[in-house]
């Protein structure tokens, strides 16, 4: 008997950002589709991030359509809200719901996920890996932490996704960039390395430098796949840029160390899509630092996507 029975998403209205970003889908270019995901019900720290997608939405909605730092415009880029997924009172539930919706979007576009605590990263994948059911896809993560944690039936969590996805991904085109947060011990960085992931630490990324780090990191991820899915926890950024997150970090990454990073890969190799998780604009007052740096990523990311189509 099925005891729930709950819709994917709960506004299912395809509605656009807002009037001021142009409607026309000039045929060729790019489209890119929004879901939000307000789940943190697996926080591992200090809950908030079910607010993260409306906070990220109205800072896009303050931005134009010029990204001035690339000197690249997206004016003629088409942007499909999809609304919300439907979050309910039940983990799996929520998880199923999540899993539906990512893999009911067209291929032919670009999914951009909201989030929510990173543990929606695992159905996320789940959903992308139906819906491109033909297309070999690797991760390139940027997070403080490995999120490969054991799980422990009953307590989900948002830092063993990588972890229950061992069945699903392939290590081998999986990279980790800004690696730093304490709390580990030496059996994560060894296990994830054995297994073929690259890793590189805040530390290396300084010491070999940005560009070289991800120029390794792109080749690694296309010896065995065509294309590049990037997760994105804030919590990889210093907190002076990013306070508004679960767990605070006090040497992580610069913001260009990203967001250029992100510019760069999409505008010379393909991508399927990306999330940015773990904003928790609560925890901030009401400076929206954190919202600002994931809206940054966001225009960046389009902006390389549509670079590359020129
Ligand atoms: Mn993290």
């Amino acid at each position: 008997m099925e005891i729930h029975k709950t819709r994917v998403v709960n506004d299912q209205t395809v509605k656009w950002i807002s009037d001021h970003w142009n409607l026309e889908n000039k045929k060729g270019n790019a489209e890119f589709q929004f879901l939000s995901i307000p789940f943190d019900y697996a926080v591992s720290h200090r809950p908030g991030t079910r607010i993260g997608p409306q906070m990220i939405m109205d800072t896009l909605n303050s931005y134009s359509l010029y990204c001035s730092d690339k000197r690249v415009s997206i004016e003629n880029t088409r942007f499909v809200d999809l609304g919300f997924v439907d979050i309910v009172h039940d983990i799996k539930q929520s998880y199923q719901n999540i899993e539906r919706a990512v893999s009911g979007i067209s291929e032919i576009v670009t999914p951009i996920f909201l989030g929510g605590d990173h543990s929606i990263t695992d159905p996320i994948i789940r959903g992308m890996k139906t819906r491109l059911i033909d297309q070999r896809f690797g991760v390139i993560m940027f997070d403080t932490h490995f999120d490969f944690r054991e799980p422990v039936i009953g307590k989900e969590h948002s830092g063993h996704w990588l972890k229950t996805l061992e069945n699903s991904i392939d290590y081998e085109s999986l990279v980790l960039i800004g690696i730093g947060a304490p709390i580990y011990s030496d059996y994560y960085m060894r296990e994830l390395e054995e297994r073929g992931a690259l890793i590189k630490t805040v530390y290396d990324l300084r010491r070999e430098g940005r560009r070289a780090v991800i120029e390794q990191a792109v080749n690694h991820v296309l010896k065995k796949s065509d294309a590049i899915y990037f997760t994105i926890d804030i919590d990889v950024f210093d907190q002076a840029y990013a306070p508004g997150c679960s767990v605070p970090n006090p040497n992580g990454l610069f913001p260009y160390e990203v967001i250029d990073s992100v510019f760069e890969i999409c505008s010379s190799v393909p991508t399927v899509g990306m999330d940015i998780v773990e904003v928790s604009p609560w925890l901030e007052g009401s400076q929206q630092f954190t919202s600002h740096i994931a809206a940054n990523i966001i225009i960046n990311y389009i902006a390389g996507c549509v670079k590359k189509s020129f």
